[in-house]
């Protein structure tokens, strides 16, 4: 079976970590490159963080870019500490002297359009962070999405409930006009996966202790990392997302990265355009849902409403049993 070729943008926290760890243990899936962006952490944490997760499953031959240190506009001080400062929980001492010897040297965003280009129509691009170097990529290359097989995103909302502000989610939030541009340019095949789809579709915390309980290095690697992250407490009850959701264990990030993976993992989805608001004082970096048609627009994307938490579930538990031979 051919397997299927991915990019991956992300700005690796917690979340992100499992998601990868989600592509690497997918027999089907040939990462081609791992791209970087500010957004739980600094730029340089999220390389670190990246090559931290490559090691611990043995895939450290997959190359890692460093892309874009802030937004298009603004700065970047919304940057949060949802998985501690340096994104992966705070809790690793041991710094690698020599990572900045193993980040690539070409650029994110030309490494995104030089790899696309090379496998023009066969590449599917998955976002777990912000959208700004997918929108500086289609700035220097206008024929980029089309060279796309279909992109993937975590990121927005579908409900106008937010996790940072009160209408806008994170990833949308850190760089509200990369993810205007992504989604009225990148006229590819779109599949969002939302805030409130990953809430809606939450585990069970004792789903959670069953899967870093296994007996693998990364599901120690991932135990260790969320084990002093407040994001991980299951006492943190008075939380926006248990106010509008109920508790539950939400990897965010994963879920996108198993649609791409298995497509029959989202059992329900909405095909409508969207368009992210990137003005106003409450819903700065919201997405709104063009169920009517009142903004005329051509294309569509496919948002993800309903998932299948059984099959969700048996992804998460295999990607925390690496290291293995794919
Ligand atoms: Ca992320």
């Amino acid at each position: 079976m051919a397997k299927k070729l991915v990019i991956i943008d992300t700005d690796c926290g917690i979340d992100d970590a499992q998601a990868i760890m989600m592509a690497l243990a997918a027999p089907n899936i040939q990462i081609l490159g791992i791209t970087c962006v500010f957004g739980n952490a600094a730029v340089e944490n999220v390389c670190q963080n990246v090559l931290r997760v490559l090691s611990v499953c043995e895939h450290d031959g997959i190359p890692v870019f460093r892309g874009s240190v802030g937004p298009l506009l603004g700065d970047s001080n919304l940057c949060n500490n949802h998985f501690g400062t340096d994104g992966l929980g705070d809790v690793i001492a041991e710094q690698d002297p020599q990572w900045e010897e193993k980040i690539q040297k070409e650029h994110a965003v030309n490494a995104m359009i030089r790899l696309v280009s090379e496998h023009q129509n066969q590449v599917s691009l998955v976002t777990l962070g912000p959208l700004t170097n997918l929108a500086l990529a289609v700035r220097l290359d206008p024929c980029f999405p089309q060279k796309l097989k279909d992109l993937y995103i975590m990121g927005g909302n579908m409900e106008g409930k937010g996790n940072v502000t009160l209408c806008a989610e994170f990833n949308f939030a850190m760089d509200p006009e990369s993810a205007y541009i992504v989604l009225e340019e990148f006229l590819c095949p779109t599949y969002l996966a939302s805030w409130e789809y990953a809430c809606r579709n939450s585990l069970t915390w004792e789903f959670f202790e069953e899967m870093i309980s296994q007996d693998a290095p990364a599901a120690r690697f991932m135990k260790m990392i969320t084990s002093k992250c407040w994001a991980y407490s299951k006492e943190v009850m008075k939380q926006k997302r248990d106010v509008y959701f109920g508790p539950g264990f939400v990897s965010y990030d994963s879920y996108v990265m198993a649609a791409c993976i298995d497509s029959t993992v989202v059992a329900q989805s909405i095909e409508c355009p969207v368009r992210v608001e990137v003005q106003g004082a409450i819903a700065r970096g919201m997405m709104a849902l063009d169920r009517t048609n009142e903004l005329k627009k051509s294309h569509s994307v496919c948002v993800m409403t309903k998932c299948d938490v059984a099959k969700f579930s048996q992804l998460l538990l295999e990607s925390l049993r690496q290291p293995y031979n794919k």
